[in-house]
């Protein structure tokens, strides 16, 4: 492997600094990435990708996951070749034809859930099944299918379609209870066990609805969307009266067993979902709900710039603890249009990063140490995840830098005989035997997707023939006409719609305000009152991710994430398009977190008055 002189420098400063001073060193050595250098680690992270994804075909396939230090294999989620179904749409982004059709077409002749149902017996995770593999069969079977996306495979028939649907339907099962939240874990040949646990989590009855949903919308069956919606409700329905949800739920009597409110484990998802469902679908129940969720969350959880775990009812203090599946949070407040704490947030959290060359499970925020127990780094992409979003809104070179000292860690402390190590201990970088499917389907790819952006971006995300939304395992969802059900949106709104927009034509995306329809435009600016913005449109091209399906769709003009506007941003790469580089937050899609909104109610459930987690002294010192 030739490593580049300026990755090994900057490596041998990221293991041999670990306080402010060497902090300060580092910023003096470390250059910042050029578009030259953006590329040449493009290029590091596909071989990157291709040394775990060649392990695992030559030691691991069919078998769900790779021991990359011992080169074998083994089955972590029901045996059915886990690792190459999570990495499709990571080989079709990066333009791999080749593995795409080879994999695409293995798994429609190889796979059948009814044979493994009766063979292997198997009770697997509603949750994990539904992020990695109902995911990763539809993004997949949504790009092998299509002409526009350019990766359509001649002989692709819907196999992954139909394998996800059968899935789906041997999950069903989990959702016949009486509150609508799922049972953690499901038999695919008989259903719920009657020893099955009533206890699951909130973000495994809240993180199924985007895979449900496109379900739905792809075989005219509404059952899917209908069933993980009623999860969402049902958790929903029983927030706490300042909004927050707890971790764990049973799912029979909907009591909490698990009262601790967080953004992180057992949490995470649900927040991200209530987002992206309404980006997606265009439900606004999502987004009502996720308004105030998010309001809450910020309000109770947030100390400016860590998020802490409090107790739902009271909001007293439970955890000072950074757990590492919060990292994911500053890239939902992108999307969200909520930049500013993201970026503190975002620093915040790299700084852990920083002084060990990956975060821990736990950084207890009280002694500024790794929590006991919570010592490894299992090559998770939430700190990826985020700084490729707040890369693609601010355009700003630290999170090149970032990345850069991200790809140096993973290939110095985590790269391994036949692919990536998980990282034991993060202090003393130990590695294990091995590599989770999601280091292929999220933490290659959103290293990848940033530096391709900074190198000048040519992929589907960037340029494709839809606006993407991501799964929570990375897995890419278009807004597609059919997903987004814009013929219904359009109608129900009576809206600019022309049919040029249905047919068989691609639809245009940017479409510049000034061309819209007066009712089109007149939803827009609506909108923006709506939310409290005092933005005035200005740019000739408003590209929201979603945008352009139907001009008088009201939920694609709110998707949150607009990567222009004609003022405050600081560029770093010239070469980048002035109008699509001039960014950042002039608008979003949430009401943003108003604490003065938040009734701080006085007879709380069960618990003592609410501790406010912001302000009055200082939680962190212990
Ligand atoms: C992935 O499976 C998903 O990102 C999930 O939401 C959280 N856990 C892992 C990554 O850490």
């Amino acid at each position: 492997m030739e490593v580049p002189k300026q990755l090994l420098t900057h490596f041998l400063i990221l293991i041999l600094c670990t306080d402010l001073l060497c902090m300060s060193i580092r910023q003096i050595q470390a250059e910042s990435v050029t578009p030259e250098e953006a590329k040449l680690l493009r290029d590091e992270v596909r071989g990157m990708f291709y040394h775990a994804f060649d392990g695992y075909m030559d030691h691991a396939f069919p078998r769900d996951e790779l021991k990359p230090l011992s080169c074998g294999g083994e089955d972590t989620l029901g045996g059915y070749a886990l690792t190459l179904i999570d990495s499709l749409d990571s080989l079709a982004l990066m333009g791999d034809f080749e593995h795409f059709t080879t994999s695409v077409e293995w798994i429609g002749k190889n796979l059948r859930f009814d044979i493994i149902a009766y063979l292997q017996n198997k009770t697997v995770s509603v949750f994990e099944t539904t992020i990695r593999i109902l995911g990763g069969l539809l993004s997949a079977h949504l790009i092998a299918s299509d002409y526009a996306t350019g990766m359509r495979i001649p002989s692709y028939d819907d196999e992954l379609l139909h394998l996800a649907e059968d899935l789906a339907r041997r999950l069903l099962p989990a959702f016949d209870t009486p509150t609508g939240i799922p049972y953690g874990s499901v038999n695919l040949l008989y259903g719920v066990d009657e020893n099955e646990s009533k206890i699951t989590s909130t973000a495994g009855g809240g993180t199924l609805t985007l895979e449900f949903g496109v379900l739905s919308r792809l075989t005219d069956d509404p059952i899917f969307e209908q069933v993980t919606k009623n999860s969402v409700l049902g958790l929903w329905a029983r927030r706490s009266r300042i909004n927050l949800v707890g971790a764990h739920i049973n799912v029979f009597t909907g009591e909490w067993t698990q009262k601790d409110a967080g953004i992180g484990t057992s949490i995470d998802s649900f927040y991200e979902y209530l987002l992206k469902a309404y980006l997606l679908f265009g439900d606004e129940e999502y987004l009502y709900i996720f308004q105030e969720a998010y309001a809450a969350a910020m309000h109770y959880l947030y100390n400016d710039p860590w998020y802490v775990e409090v107790n739902m009812n009271s909001a007293a203090l439970v955890w000072p603890l950074f757990n590492s599946l919060q990292a994911f949070w500053p890239g939902l407040q992108v999307l969200a249009g909520d930049i500013d704490p993201a970026i503190r947030t975002h620093t915040a959290f790299f700084s852990v990063w920083k002084r060990y060359g990956f975060t821990p499970e736990g950084f207890n925020l009280a002694t500024f140490s790794v929590q006991q127990g919570q010592r490894s780094y299992p090559l998770r992409p939430e700190l990826i995840e985020s700084t490729y979003w707040l890369y693609k809104a601010t355009r700003d070179s630290r999170y090149l830098d970032a990345g850069r000292d991200m790809v140096a860690s993973l290939q110095y402390g985590a790269r391994c005989t036949c692919g990536y190590c998980h990282i034991s201990d993060v202090e003393f970088h130990k590695q294990e035997d091995h590599m989770e499917s999601f280091f292929l389907a999220e933490t290659v790819k959103y290293l990848w997707l940033l530096f391709d952006l900074a190198a000048g971006s040519d992929n589907l995300v960037e340029n494709g023939p839809y606006k993407y939304v991501f799964s929570t395992e990375g897995h890419l969802l278009p807004a597609t006409p059919q997903i987004s059900l814009v013929k219904e949106h359009c109608s129900y709104i009576g809206a600019f719609c022309p049919r040029s927009n249905f047919g068989h034509e691609p639809p245009t995306f940017d479409i510049p305000m000034e061309s819209q329809e007066p009712n089109a435009t007149k939803t827009f600016l609506d909108t923006t009152s709506l939310l409290g913005h005092s933005y005035v449109h200005k740019s000739s091209s408003v590209s929201g991710v979603i945008k352009g399906l139907c001009p008088g769709l009201s939920h694609s003009q709110k998707y949150g994430i607009s990567y222009v506007a004609s003022h405050s941003t600081t560029l770093s790469d010239e070469r980048v398009d002035q109008s699509e580089s001039t960014v950042v937050q002039s608008h979003s899609v949430v009401l943003l977190s108003d604490s003065s909104a938040i009734n701080t109610p006085d007879d709380l459930q069960n618990d003592t008055e609410p501790s406010s987690s912001k302000g009055d002294g200082e939680p962190f010192r212990g």
